[in-house]
């Protein structure tokens, strides 16, 4: 299956957010699978589907070095937070930029997998922000939108000139 397109910043389509997922058939497993293959391949830690232009409350993460550890959360819910933490975070949707972002640092959910069976889950250090950073996708919501005015505005600029000179 050929790999999905990965919406770029300022793109609108990104603000866009996301409905539930409801029903969880092999259609749901392809994507999963599809999402996981481009995540991968970009390389990146997470995606949501909000970012390939899919409008479901679905995400997958991975942050093992060797591609053994991915996870995928459907209609996820924070239930928990404590703590703050200031991590360096990127995005497959602002390429190459790296700004710090204030996130909880310990997090617990619930959500559902691709078979739709319900699992809480206790985060903290990376896969924690990480989870943060794509729930914030799932809703139209990006890490750029944290930083000043000032930063967000020169990066929407760089990101364009970048658009014009691969088109
Ligand atoms: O690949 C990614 N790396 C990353 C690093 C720090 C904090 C968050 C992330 S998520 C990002 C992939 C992405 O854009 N997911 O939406
Ligand atoms: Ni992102």
């Amino acid at each position: 299956m050929p790999l999905l397109n990965i919406l770029r910043f300022p793109d609108p389509r990104l603000r866009q957010h996301a409905a539930p997922v409801e029903v969880f058939d092999e259609e749901l497993v392809a994507l999963k699978n599809n999402m996981l293959e481009t995540m991968y391949e970009a390389p990146g830690i997470g995606l949501a589907a909000v970012q390939v232009n899919v409008l479901l409350s679905m995400l997958v993460i991975d942050i093992s070095e060797d591609k053994s550890e991915a996870i995928c959360i459907i209609n996820p819910e924070l239930l928990e937070h404590d703590g703050l933490v200031k991590t360096d975070e990127g995005c497959l949707s602002v390429p190459a930029i790296y700004e710090p972002v204030k996130r909880f640092e310990r997090i617990k959910i619930r959500a559902q997998d691709e078979k739709g069976e319900f699992f809480e889950l206790e985060a903290d250090g990376l896969l924690s922000v990480c989870i943060q950073h794509e729930m914030d996708h799932l809703e139209g919501k990006l890490f750029v939108d944290y930083l000043t005015e000032m930063k967000r505005r020169r990066i929407q600029k760089k990101m364009e000139k970048l658009l014009r000179e691969t088109m």
